[in-house]
């Protein structure tokens, strides 16, 4: 094994072996790791991001337990880890959070100021990198193979810089992972929160994955969690043990994803942001339509249209936006979040289609459009739905006939929705946004 390398995160200077606190500055923030300058991919997370927004501009605050929430829904969105260590989570009704913690400030969110700071983070890793990938508001890969000549240093002590530069410059904190794939630079950054910066090397990633939770694999939920638990497996070690065929067969995709990430194998790339805001198509029809019967093929056809868009660029999008001009050229848009992005047709489909169910009100119509906007990268879109167990089985043989298709061509297979439409849902225009 390489020797143990490290360094202080306060001050720079290299930690040899042994000692507890920096031999220079005294600061007990040591990182060290036999892999530490090699590993090229970092997860970076902001601490209690809309909180620690709060406490920078309201001095006031700092050392007490924050709750920023409330409003129509009546949740946390998110608390200041004093709060957190009273019990205040997450998504949690506000009165249980107040009763958890009653001394705690409650702050109303305010998401154009939070979006704003999100940029700047973001802005600063991109002087770290041009591969930047945002996953939400506050968190990111990044991936900084080849910055070493840039920098004049290697990407480990890049981040560490980069922390302290977010705390000097913007006022809030981050949490650093830093690995060799994204699965687990995500999974290490969640490790020693706030301020944090953990290392996940080679070396150790098969015994370290072999006595965590199957949780811990991005697309395990708790529902999911629960079948596995079923057929006797809770930790990642005992997916380790287990082969290809036998994960495959019993869990669909999902199980080829277990099978690799439970090995610590995940060949994703980091994506740069996507320029594109949204996807759709829409056509106009030759005849006005007011009914389902005729509606829906078409739907399912551009359903496909942008599906295959959004797997072109590699990218996926959380909302959902149907589209409806009538006779009168009065346009309506409706539109639906998912709880994560989506790039199936599928999906964008099943969604759409309770939404053009309700406008169907005796009205027709002369366009119809659908699209999916709120666009990122698909590294972690289409996860195993857990409430439609239907859902995954239809994402497989989506990615089936997108085979058959490439191959084949377009018209080679049909959809029972799409079959038999003829030249009714022809396309006058169909334009992208
Ligand atoms: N958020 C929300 N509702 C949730 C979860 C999160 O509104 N159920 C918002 C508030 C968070 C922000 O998204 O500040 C980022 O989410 P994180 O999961 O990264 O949580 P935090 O940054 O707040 O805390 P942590 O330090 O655990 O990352
Ligand atoms: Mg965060």
């Amino acid at each position: 094994m390489a020797e143990t390398t490290g360094f202080c995160r306060d001050c720079m200077t290299p930690a040899t072996a042994g000692e507890r606190r920096c031999l220079q500055c005294g600061s007990p923030r040591l990182v060290r790791h036999a892999e530490l300058e090699a590993l090229p991919i970092a997860h970076i997370d902001c601490d209690a991001f809309y909180a620690s927004v709060e406490k920078r501009d309201n001095p006031d605050l700092r050392d007490r337990p924050v709750i920023v929430g409330g409003g129509r829904r009546g949740v946390v969105s998110t608390c200041c880890y004093i709060a957190r260590i009273n019990g205040v989570r997450s998504a949690m009704p506000m009165f249980k959070a107040l009763k958890a913690c009653p001394e705690a400030v409650v702050v109303k969110p305010e998401m154009e100021k939070y979006a704003r700071v999100g940029r700047e983070v973001r802005d600063m890793m991109r002087a770290l990198t041009p591969l930047v990938e945002p996953l939400s508001i506050d968190e990111a890969f990044l991936d900084l193979t080849g910055t070493e000549r840039l920098h004049k240093d290697t990407p480990a002590r890049v981040l560490a810089r980069f922390a302290t530069a977010v705390e000097r410059e913007i006022g809030i904190t981050v949490s650093v992972g830093l690995s060799y794939c994204k699965f687990l630079a995500k999974v290490a950054s969640d490790f020693e929160k706030p301020r944090g910066f953990s290392v996940i090397g080679r070396a150790e990633a098969l015994t370290f994955l072999r006595d965590q939770p199957v949780t811990l694999i991005w697309g395990v939920g708790k529902a999911f969690a629960a079948t596995l638990e079923s057929d006797g497996i809770r930790t990642i070690g005992q997916l380790q043990q287990m082969d290809e065929n036998t994960l495959m067969r019993r869990y669909g995709m999902m199980g080829k994803r277990l099978f690799r990430l439970s090995r610590g194998e995940d060949e994703r790339a980091v994506h740069i942001d996507h320029e594109a805001k949204s996807v759709s198509a829409e056509t106009t029809f030759n005849h006005d339509y007011g009914t389902a019967a005729e509606l829906l093929p078409i739907l399912r056809t551009l359903s496909e249209k942008v599906a295959n868009r959004l797997k072109a660029s590699d990218t996926a999008g959380r909302t959902v936006v149907l589209k409806l001009k009538d006779t009168e050229f009065r346009i309506r848009t409706r539109n639906r979040q998912l709880p994560d992005r989506t790039q199936l047709a599928d999906r964008i489909f099943r969604v759409a289609a309770p939404m053009l169910d309700h406008e169907l009100d005796g009205t027709k119509y002369r366009l119809l459009g659908v699209g999916v906007s709120d666009l990122a990268s698909d590294a972690m879109a289409d996860p195993m739905d857990l409430v439609d167990t239907g859902a995954t089985r239809r994402a497989k043989a989506e990615e089936a006939m997108d085979a058959v298709r490439a191959k084949f061509g377009t018209k080679a297979l049909e959809t029972g929705y799409t079959f038999g439409t003829g030249s009714r849902g022809k396309p006058q225009r169909d334009q992208e946004n």
